[in-house]
């Protein structure tokens, strides 16, 4: 009888504790939300397609859009979160611009009652988790991505390469993940060494002035890995400046799938990129209705990326941007 007793009651402690945990901000089921979009910044092509991807779903889904571009400062960042809070809209998305500096922003919202939806980049899983601090995060598989690239590489080169890694946001789950997925498998073949990897920013000048600097130290280079199309094009400047012939001298490889990459991968100057999608509206305004109605909603909506090489640029045109 005690222990049956004991029993019971571990079980409601446990379902208690367990629905605590759980704990996440409900959301009312209405037909207009306001919803707080904070961006990390407008600098390249895919920003720019994944904020009008928003905004025409703040159209479609008929969302009051509190918009916000942080101007690549991650405290920018924290305090555009902290404002749309103090607006109380119903639901925040969040591309959080590095892994940790965001994540106290995150517990805001949900100690204010706010669901945060992730899209586009995580923050780190040994802190916050989907579920439990936040709905969910919705986007590629960062890790994946590098390795298709990688994989590619070794395929093309015979596993032969001095490579040079131009890496995206110190801090962000992009770069900390293409950079993993990438590594791990150069570091599979005897014949291939990284001899230099170094943030680029994401930016397409960015990428060029590192690579015309890592060049200097490294002129036998003959392989560029570069976290963004944007970069991997700054290093095929860098590449042509120095007198050198990206897609014969050097092998440039790259994630996005951006218009420009995809044409420098039709003109042989780019080897292949994996797309990385920016267009986050509809996935958005589905999951912010599915949550609504009490749906369970997966821990991570895994974005699936093409593989884009010469053989397939031409024909998906169309989906750069
Ligand atoms: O690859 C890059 C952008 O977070 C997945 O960030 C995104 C990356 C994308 O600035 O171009």
């Amino acid at each position: 009888m005690r222990v049956l007793k004991l029993g019971a009651l571990a079980l409601a402690m446990g379902f208690a504790m367990s629905a605590s945990a759980q704990g996440l901000p409900k959301l009312a089921d209405k037909p207009t939300y306001k919803v707080g979009f904070a961006q990390t910044e407008s600098n390249n092509p895919w920003r720019i397609a994944e904020t009008q991807s928003m905004k025409d779903a703040a159209n479609t889904c008929h969302w009051d859009l509190v918009y916000t571009d942080a101007a690549s400062s991650a405290s920018k960042q924290v305090a555009d979160v902290e404002s749309m809070i103090a607006q109380k809209v119903d639901v925040i998305v969040l591309a959080p611009r590095e892994e940790k500096p965001l994540i106290p922003a995150v517990m805001k919202a949900k100690k204010a009652g706010i669901p945060v939806i992730l899209i586009d980049r995580n923050v780190d899983q040994s802190v916050a988790k989907a579920g439990r601090d936040y709905v969910t995060f919705i986007g590629s598989d960062f890790i994946d991505q590098g390795r298709r690239v990688g994989e590619w590489l070794v395929k093309t080169t015979g596993g032969k390469g001095t490579i040079v890694e131009l890496e995206g946001t110190t801090g962000s789950s992009p770069a900390n993940d293409r950079k993993k997925g990438f590594d791990d498998v150069v570091k599979a073949q005897p014949g291939m060494k990284i001899v230099a990897s170094q943030s680029g920013d994401f930016e397409r000048d960015k990428g060029r002035q590192v690579m015309q600097t890592l060049l200097q130290a490294h002129p036998d280079v003959t392989a560029v890995y570069a976290h963004n199309d944007e970069m991997a094009l700054g290093a095929i400047a860098a590449l042509e400046a120095a007198g050198k012939k990206p897609g014969q001298d050097v092998i440039v490889v790259s994630i996005d799938g951006t218009k420009d990459g995809l044409v420098a991968i039709d003109n042989g100057k780019l080897g292949a990129s994996v797309q990385s999608s920016p267009f986050f509206g509809p996935i958005s305004c589905d999951t912010i209705k599915n949550y609504a109605k009490g749906q369970a909603i997966p821990a991570w909506v895994k974005v699936s990326d093409k593989f884009y090489e010469k053989s397939n640029a031409k024909e998906n045109m169309a989906n750069g941007f």
